[in-house]
């Protein structure tokens, strides 16, 4: 592993802010790309600091540091990961589902989206099923994009769904699903349109599910 990306994989790890924001800018600095920082250096970190956390040598507060110090990392990176597009290439409502307080990964696709030129309304974390029937009424979203971290919450995405088959715009819009508990099968499941395990396939999978 690059030296810097190591420095912050271990900073995010402890949760260390400060080192976070002095050395993300230093790895763009020096040539590495955003793409390489956060797959390796960040998003590695938070799969450790998982892997810790099952093991029973982190807990909820060290969770939480070390989501703080990705956070601040994210920030940093932001603008790197924008492609820089102008026109919209849709309006996408994401958040994460009811009872989810997880919001990294989601916060995550909304960036690459808003990179890929789509008009994001992030609707934030623990967000209701009336809540995304809102923004594809009154602020004409055409995707609605679901995220659910825990096992418990899955059943947001379907509930979200039912509500807005209830509400009578399930036929003019998609629905995509993601997060570390969700499958291919699972989406079918539950009468999604599209899965996607990571943030830069759900750019692809949005394109695609409004190309149709
Ligand atoms: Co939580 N947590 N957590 N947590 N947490 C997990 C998810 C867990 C797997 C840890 C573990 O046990 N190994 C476990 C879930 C177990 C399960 O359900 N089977 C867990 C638990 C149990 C809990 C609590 C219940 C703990 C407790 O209180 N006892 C609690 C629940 C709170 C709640 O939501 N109601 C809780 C709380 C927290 C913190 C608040 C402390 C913190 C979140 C802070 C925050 O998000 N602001 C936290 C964290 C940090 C984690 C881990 C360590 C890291 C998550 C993360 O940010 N990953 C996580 C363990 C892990 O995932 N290995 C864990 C990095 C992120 C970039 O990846 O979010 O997967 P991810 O997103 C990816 C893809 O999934 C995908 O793209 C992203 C980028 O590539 N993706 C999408 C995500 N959304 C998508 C949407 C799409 C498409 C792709 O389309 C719409």
């Amino acid at each position: 592993m690059d030296p810097i990306i190591r420095e912050i994989y271990d900073a995010i790890l402890a949760g260390h802010n400060k080192v976070v924001e002095a050395k993300v800018p230093a790895a763009l600095s020096a040539g590495l790309a955003p793409q390489q920082i956060l797959e390796e250096g960040m998003i590695a970190a938070m799969a450790e600091v998982g892997r810790l956390f099952e093991q029973g040598e982190y807990f909820v507060p060290e969770m939480l540091i070390a989501a703080r110090a990705m956070q601040a990392g994210l920030a940093l990176l932001k603008p790197s990961l924008k492609a820089g597009n102008v026109l919209s290439a849709g309006r996408v409502a994401i958040g994460s589902v009811q009872g989810d307080l997880h919001d990294i990964g989601k916060n995550l696709v909304a960036m690459m989206l808003e990179g890929a030129g789509f008009e994001v309304l992030d609707l934030g974390t623990n967000v209701s099923p009336a809540k995304f029937v809102a923004a594809v009424k009154e602020k004409g979203a055409g995707i609605v994009a679901l995220s659910a971290l825990l096992t418990t919450t899955m059943s947001g995405m379907k509930t979200t769904i039912d509500a807005l088959v209830q509400a009578g715009v399930r036929g003019r819009i998609k629905v995509m699903v993601g997060g570390a508990p969700i499958t291919e099968t699972f989406a079918r499941q539950i009468g999604a349109d599209g899965y996607a395990p990571d943030a830069s396939r759900a750019v692809a999978l949005a394109r695609s599910l409004l190309a149709v």
